[in-house]
């Protein structure tokens, strides 16, 4: 098989959720030493992306759009360490959470492996995580950043809520907040007082690095 049929593949089984297809094509392009950034941009996100095509046009429904999301987790447990392989010492460390509300996690658990790849400590919270959740987690855990993902324009307000309740804990100041999620834009994240917007996974290192770089800068 060609790495053009492997990729043709992969994107065909992920977008009819052929779970045990996607894990057996994405063990064999690593094994056949496919780049697993290529198996990851060039197959399984525009599957996700042709999946939520087709969930607008009525096409598809809220099954189809579940099991090829268990396709797609299932190969980024093959890629998540490839994709995450670093050796350096932790540059800081990341609270990552879905809001409340909010089920969705492959786009989430995908910013934390491009985090974890570039060095970053990354916390996972999970979803449908409550304001309150978030609080508790930054006592405990001290983070550097916060992140918040949400996915459904229904529960992008979450954000704002969020941030009112850290804000009231006495926490603002310690942590930079940063927020993301597919309906997300910078001007949205200005709204809420979010300090950092990205709109992938990628910017959203490179915005991490560079927001902790100004607030070490400042201290
Ligand atoms: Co849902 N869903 N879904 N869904 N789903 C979307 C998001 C939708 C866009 C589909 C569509 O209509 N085209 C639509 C939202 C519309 C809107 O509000 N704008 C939608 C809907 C409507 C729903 C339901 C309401 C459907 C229903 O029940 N009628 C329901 C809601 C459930 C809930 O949460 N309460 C629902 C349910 C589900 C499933 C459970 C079936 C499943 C989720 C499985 C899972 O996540 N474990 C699912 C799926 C799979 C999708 C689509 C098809 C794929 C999402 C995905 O994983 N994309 C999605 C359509 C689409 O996205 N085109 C859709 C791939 C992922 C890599 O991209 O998530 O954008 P993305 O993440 C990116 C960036 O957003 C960014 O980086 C990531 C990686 O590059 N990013 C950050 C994310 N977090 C960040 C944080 C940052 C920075 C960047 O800083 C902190």
């Amino acid at each position: 098989m060609s790495h053009e049929e492997i990729l043709k593949g992969l994107f065909d089984e992920t977008l009819v959720g052929n779970a045990p297809a996607v894990l057996e094509l994405t063990n064999k392009g690593i094994a056949d030493g496919m780049d697993p950034s290529s198996i990851l941009f060039d197959a399984l996100i525009p599957a996700l992306e042709e999946v939520g095509a087709r969930f607008e046009r009525g096409d598809f429904f809220v099954p189809e759009m579940l099991i090829s999301g268990k396709a797609m987790s299932g190969a980024l447990n093959v890629l998540r360490p490839l994709l995450a392989q670093t050796g350096a010492e932790s540059v800081g460390t990341f609270l990552m959470g879905t809001v409340k509300g909010d089920v969705h996690d492959i786009g989430k658990n995908l910013v934390n492996i491009m985090l974890e790849g570039a060095g970053f400590t990354v916390i996972d919270i999970g979803v449908q995580v409550a304001p309150e959740k978030f609080v508790a987690a930054i006592n405990e855990h001290k983070p550097d950043i916060v992140g918040m993902s949400a996915f459904l324009t229904t529960t992008m307000p979450m954000f704002k809520v969020n941030i009112h309740e850290i804000n009231k804990a006495g926490l603002r100041d310690q942590v930079i907040i940063m927020v993301g999620g597919a309906p997300v834009t910078q001007e949205y994240a200005d709204v809420v007082g979010a300090d950092g917007y990205a709109a992938d996974a990628s910017s959203a290192v490179k915005v991490a690095k560079d927001l902790l770089a100004k607030r070490r800068a400042a201290v």
